[in-house]
């Protein structure tokens, strides 16, 4: 399978644990791609250039990383996915943690593709409404008596990884309980540590 992803983008980094944690990095080629010059191979699996899109092995791509992330448990034999409604619950738990993922690129985003002048401090400021209130949300949610580690678990790793890179981990002052879950989630997953972008410096804005 071709794994078209970057180093540093967090969607890209939940299906890059995923992959590593359910036992498929030997199956999965990783393709580092440029998003804003996408080649013709990618755009002709995603017409939207969006990472991550996966090749599956007959040739159909999939995306966006909710899918991926399902594809990929199920061929696993599902363990990351409770059973009956439970199932329903964590993948509103993962549309969560996604959620505010999205809003921390939109922000990133608000910053690459505007100039100063025209950056819009209201609509930032609305975007990082959504992670606080999202991350609180999320804070609950692991503290629940027998949660076990799930899909959402990756994208809200993925999603506090991104703030520590892209806000200096700010986040960590405000939700402490948060710090502590993300210390026990990277010593049961080692794929957070092995997917963690290493050259903060060199990051794109
Ligand atoms: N909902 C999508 C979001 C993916 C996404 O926004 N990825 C970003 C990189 S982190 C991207 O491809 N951005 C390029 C663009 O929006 O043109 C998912 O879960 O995969």
């Amino acid at each position: 399978m071709i794994l078209y992803c970057a180093p540093i983008s967090p969607f890209a980094r939940k299906v890059r644990m995923l992959t590593r944690h359910l036992g498929f990095e030997e199956d999965v080629e990783e393709r580092f791609v440029d998003t804003g010059a996408p080649d013709a191979a990618f755009l002709a699996a995603n017409p939207l250039a969006k990472i991550p899109t996966l090749v599956m092995p007959q040739g159909e791509a999939l995306f966006d990383s909710a899918v991926i992330a399902a594809y990929l448990d199920a061929r696993a034999g599902s363990p990351l996915t409770p059973q009956g409604d439970a199932g329903f619950v964590a993948r509103a738990y993962e549309a969560l943690a996604d959620g505010v993922m999205e809003a921390i690129v939109l922000v990133v985003y608000e910053r690459r593709w505007r100039e100063e002048a025209k950056r819009e401090p209201r609509w930032v400021a609305h975007q990082q409404a959504k992670i606080s209130r999202g991350l609180e949300r999320a804070g609950e949610i692991v503290a629940r008596p027998g949660h076990g580690l799930q899909i959402g678990d990756f994208a809200l790793a993925s999603a506090l990884g991104y703030l520590d890179l892209r806000f200096e981990g700010a986040w960590r002052a405000d939700f402490p309980a948060l710090t502590g879950w993300l210390d026990r989630f990277a010593a049961q997953v080692p794929a957070f540590e092995a997917t963690r972008y290493r050259d903060p410096a060199a990051a794109p804005r």
